[in-house]
């Protein structure tokens, strides 16, 4: 069904007032989980690929792009964003960014613990870290993206989690608001929130059938033990056999195997040798369950709150997806530990697996994982074993249940090994026990993708018939109800940023419109605790509102501290108030070179009058930095305190056709004198039509310049690109 708002304008901001009106009546236009399409052997500007996937219509490339004619390959695998701003509307701006530096998978992580809440929420209540999951949320969810998929030219995949009682009810709403893909594990809801075990895998059968009949990708629960245990990697053996479970489990009540994703993590971070440790764990993990897709999270056990070292592990982490396989590629923002995560930093991790994966693109090829090794062969070996090892005494003791009662899992010795202090759940015991009620013999239930026995009359196959069709084949019949919360709403927070949305007002932001929240990094030489002091006090001298620390390291324990804060601004820009010079208008390097090259363009060079000052020139002339030479202008450089005279005949001498001058700017106005006896001179013997004449110096400006007779004038931060391009702009101009 095609929704009637007119596409993306990629300089507009998204109308997040037009995505909210008729959103009663706004139906998915699709469901099902998307993989990209695969180009192999893709050729791209001097380039061949072979693990990319077709590209987008718009995007943002990777910063060094643009010398490779802004390419911006996509990797094989899907990538995931994690998006947690906890308002929906603040949300669908993050993944507009991040589908344009290329995340197709928007993972919307719901409010902290909402799997203990026992039914759905209506409205869209805001959430901390992360965001109330109601109807209405994700209607304007995927109705962003639908036009963000339109946008960039690809699918994206909406995603979340189904967890907790009212796990089927989730599962519905998802199947019926066009959600993409879910985490669904009843282990998940047994270990980590308590639910009783037998309710949580009666809810699991129903909410995977629910989901199998609109091909959502399923993600399981296993990393999250890795997320939990005393030490991480340690439960290894034990993570294998809770994907075996969940695998299975999920297998035999309806989802298909192309439908079920391991949520794999590399268990362990630097300092520990953690390639040696992590690589064998992922080939056991694919040669056990090579049938299944394999979603690769990151290490965020490990995270700090330095952003450099959560990237390094990221990257780490990339290189075991590249050398085994990923079929999703999990990212979560390297400010984790330290921010409820940031929207730049989502769009920063989205860039590390983009950047890790390109750029590893085909290693696999070359570098073979020697399953020989000694170490890697005996490792891979004994995780299996003790893997096995495992099932096979749990399936001894009476089976899952009764090990989960015995405190099988999350404990932090390795199998077989114990520290005795796994996660212990009753059986008759958690939320919602006692609550499962058997079927009576004629259960009837007229609603299609139902789990389980259900007494249909003779000749119905669509059990809905008997109602005239369920949600599920009838969209019309599913239910819309708006925000409930007259205060807590989209609506009043939308009405909060009015004007600066109308009026464009700037105000920086991390996390939502208008929060004016903003980071300051600072050095001070000073001990940790004191640096940390004297920083919020630094906060406050710059107006910042309830600054906090949010990273502090140890450069040195006397010479200083590397301090991180972030407060917060109460300031908004009018941008018609700002004072934007014209960016200065600078050519290609192809059709510069090209020009000097048809010419043979020659310019001669000095620093004039008395002045010795010569590194400006130099940078301005020399290949290293980017000067004239790069693009073939053939120099003539006379050196520092040269005359006027010597300069022009050499000019002349060498047919040069600019003649560039370095000048200070003194009191008894040498410049200019230097300036207008060069243009007189040039004037006089009869050259001024062919040279351009070129001044330049810290204070030079270009209208000074051309009043005392130059062509034009460069300052500061000028570089040798702007040069050249004025010089081959006003000689084409001229017809020189
Ligand atoms: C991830 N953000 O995996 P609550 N079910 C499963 C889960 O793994 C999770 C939930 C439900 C990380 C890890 N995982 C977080 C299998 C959460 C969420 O109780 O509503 O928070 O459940 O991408």
């Amino acid at each position: 069904m095609s929704d009637r708002l007119p596409p993306l304008d990629p300089n507009k901001k998204l109308d997040v007032a037009a995505l909210l009106d008729g959103l009663d009546t706004y139906r998915p236009r699709r469901s099902a989980w998307h993989w990209r399409e695969q180009v192999p052997g893709q050729r791209l500007y001097e380039f061949t690929y072979h693990e990319t996937s077709k590209g987008l219509k718009h995007s943002v490339p990777l910063p060094a792009a643009h010398y490779f004619e802004n390419i911006d390959p996509q990797p094989d695998c899907v990538i995931t964003t994690e998006i947690a701003s906890g308002r929906p509307e603040d949300d669908i701006r993050r993944m507009r960014m991040a589908a344009w530096h290329g995340a197709d998978h928007m993972m919307v992580i719901r409010t902290a613990g909402q799997s203990h809440m026992d039914g759905l929420l209506e409205g869209t209540p805001e959430g901390v870290g992360g965001i109330a999951i109601t109807r209405k949320q994700l209607r304007l969810t995927r109705r962003a993206l639908d036009l963000i998929e339109d946008e960039v030219g690809r699918l994206i995949n909406f995603h979340s989690y189904v967890s907790g009682v009212a796990g089927p009810e989730m599962a519905v709403m998802f199947a019926e608001e066009g959600v993409n893909g879910a985490h669904q594990d009843p282990q998940y809801n047994i270990l980590y929130r308590n639910i009783n075990m037998y309710r949580s895998f009666v809810d699991a059968a129903v909410a995977k059938h629910v989901m199998a009949s609109v091909g959502m990708l399923q993600i399981d629960g296993a990393h999250n033990a890795n997320a939990t245990a005393v030490k991480a990697w340690k439960v290894m053996p034990e993570l294998l056999v809770q994907h075996a479970i969940n695998c299975a489990f999920s297998e035999a009540v309806g989802m298909p195997k192309e439908s079920i994703a391991l949520s794999t993590v590399p268990p362990d971070a630097a300092p520990a040798p953690c390639m040696r440790m992590d690589l064998p764990y992922a080939i056991a993990l694919r040669d056990l369950f090579g049938q299944y897709k394999m979603r690769a999270q990151q290490n965020t056990r490990y995270m700090e709150s330095e952003g450099r070292d959560a990237t390094v592990s990221h990257v780490m982490n990339l290189m075991i997806s590249r050398l085994t396989s990923a079929d999703i590629q999990s990212t979560i923002t390297p400010d984790e530990g330290r921010n409820v995560p940031w929207h730049y930093n989502n769009v920063a991790a989205v860039n590390t697996a983009k950047q890790s994966l390109v750029g590893m693109d085909g290693l696999r090829e070359m570098v073979k994982i020697d399953r020989e090794n000694p170490e890697l062969k005996s490792r891979i070996r004994e995780l299996k074993e003790r893997a096995v090892l495992f099932l096979e005494a749990m399936i001894a003791d009476g089976g899952y249940f009764a090990g989960v009662e015995d405190a099988y899992f999350v404990d932090s010795g390795e199998y077989p090994e114990t520290n005795d202090d796994g996660i212990a759940r009753c059986s008759d015991g958690g939320v919602a026990v006692d609550t499962i009620v058997p079927r009576a013999d004629d259960y009837l239930a007229p609603v299609c993708h139902h789990f389980g026995v259900n007494h249909l009359p003779e000749g119905v196959v669509n059990a809905c018939t008997l109602i005239g069709g369920c949600t599920l084949c009838d969209d019309t019949k599913v239910p819309y109800a708006d925000e409930l919360d007259p205060e807590d709403n989209v609506n009043t927070r939308l009405a909060a940023t009015a004007e600066q949305r109308e009026r464009d007002l700037i105000t920086p932001e991390v996390e939502w419109a208008g929060d004016g929240m903003v980071a300051v990094t600072m050095f001070l030489p000073a001990s940790e605790r004191v640096a940390e002091a004297a920083a919020l006090e630094i906060g406050r001298a710059m107006n910042l509102i309830d600054p906090e620390v949010i990273h502090r390291q140890v450069m040195h324990p006397a010479e200083g501290t590397l301090v991180e804060i972030k407060g917060r601004l109460d300031v908004a820009i009018d941008p018609t108030t700002l004072v934007i010079p014209e960016p200065p208008e600078v050519l290609t390097d192809e059709e510069i070179r090209e020009f000097v090259h048809a010419r043979e363009l020659r310019v001669v060079a000095a620093t004039v009058g008395a002045d010795e000052h010569s590194v400006g020139m130099r940078e301005i002339i020399d290949i290293k930095h980017g000067g004239l030479e790069k693009w073939g202008f053939g120099i003539t450089y006379l050196g520092t305190s040269v005359p006027i005279e010597k300069l022009l005949d050499a000019a002349i001498e060498h047919a040069a056709s600019a003649v560039l001058i370095s000048t200070i700017i003194t009191h008894g106005d040498m410049h200019r004198d230097n300036m207008e006896k060069l243009a007189d001179l040039a004037a006089e013997k009869g050259v001024r039509d062919k040279l351009l004449l070129i001044a330049g110096g810290t204070q030079v400006t270009d209208e000074q310049a051309c009043g005392w007779g130059m062509d034009a004038g460069f300052g500061r931060r000028t570089k040798g690109i702007d040069v050249a391009s004025f010089i081959v702009k006003t000689m084409r101009e001229r017809g020189l």
